[in-house]
């Protein structure tokens, strides 16, 4: 188990975008962290335990005097503890929170459609995306109670084919409005610089964009499992976007949890 220096320990699922997003902050901020990748119903009791706000989301940060639950929150408090981060820069500060806002506002959309589109599609490949960083028997019992693990998903996250439909057209909103903001040239979101606000924007966009460099998402399993669903939108310019986010900025995993012989390149 690798140590840093700093005491932080990031707790994430692989698959979740809001991970993502803080995961590539401390990456391409350079601070050290260790990253703790947790299992599906494994993760409730410790993220009560340690967000004491009586919700079970990953990510929490936990740092040596606290532990930080929701993304927007961590961020406020690399702000306050690392800062200035050049990709939270003070005098822009708020046009990138508002874009991290707005994307951060269609995350259980992006959600919502992932699932949707996967369960009883591609449940093998769900079932081993959610037990690839289990224990022998954390992964036995996920696989013998999917049905009711999928069935509990599926009413917490609303997936229904009409919130599944809602879903598809509050993305496909966010997806034009990217497009007209890159419409005039620009290349990145705010002030011409690479800031939390791309860095927002590609990772909750990562799942429909299926980026190479995303431990899951630019697996060409998963890709291959929602062509048809993301299809729509593939070569839509904001999704290109993200793909050259993701080419240009992502850099190395630091935490530990992937690596470049991480479970995807041994598959
Ligand atoms: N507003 C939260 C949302 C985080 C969130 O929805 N995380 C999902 C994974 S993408 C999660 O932990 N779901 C499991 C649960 O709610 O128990 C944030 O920005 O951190």
């Amino acid at each position: 188990m690798k140590n840093t220096a700093s005491g932080l320990t990031l707790y994430t699922f692989a698959m979740s975008h809001y991970s993502e997003k803080i995961r590539w902050t401390l990456d391409h901020s350079h601070i050290p962290y260790r990253e703790v990748c947790m299992t599906p119903v494994f993760h409730m009791l410790p993220a009560l335990r340690m967000g004491k706000q009586g919700q079970t989301t990953l990510p929490i940060l936990q740092t040596p005097r606290t532990a930080i639950q929701n993304s927007p929150r961590i961020l406020d408090w690399l702000i306050d503890n690392y800062g200035p981060l050049d990709i939270l820069p003070a005098e822009h500060l708020q046009a990138v929170r508002d874009i991290e806002q707005r994307f951060d506002a269609i995350g259980k959309d992006v959600a919502r459609f992932l699932y949707a589109n996967s369960f009883g599609k591609a449940d093998e490949h769900i079932l081993k995306l959610w037990t690839d960083h289990a224990s022998a028997p954390q992964a036995a019992f996920l696989r013998l109670a999917y049905p009711i693990v999928r069935w509990g998903f599926r009413r917490k996250l609303h997936i229904t084919a009409k919130r599944a439909d809602l879903a598809l057209q509050r993305i496909t909103r966010e997806i034009n409005w990217l497009d007209t903001q890159l419409a005039d040239g620009r290349f990145y979101l705010v002030n011409n610089r690479f800031s939390a606000a791309d860095i927002t924007v590609a990772a909750l966009l990562a799942p429909i964009a299926c980026p190479a460099q995303h431990p899951v998402y630019g697996e060409p399993l998963f890709a291959a499992s929602m062509a048809d669903a993301i299809q729509p939108w593939r070569d839509r310019k904001a999704l290109q976007w993200v793909r050259h986010m993701y080419d240009l900025h992502r850099g190395e995993f630091t935490g530990g949890a992937f690596s470049p012989q991480s479970d995807r390149l041994r598959a």
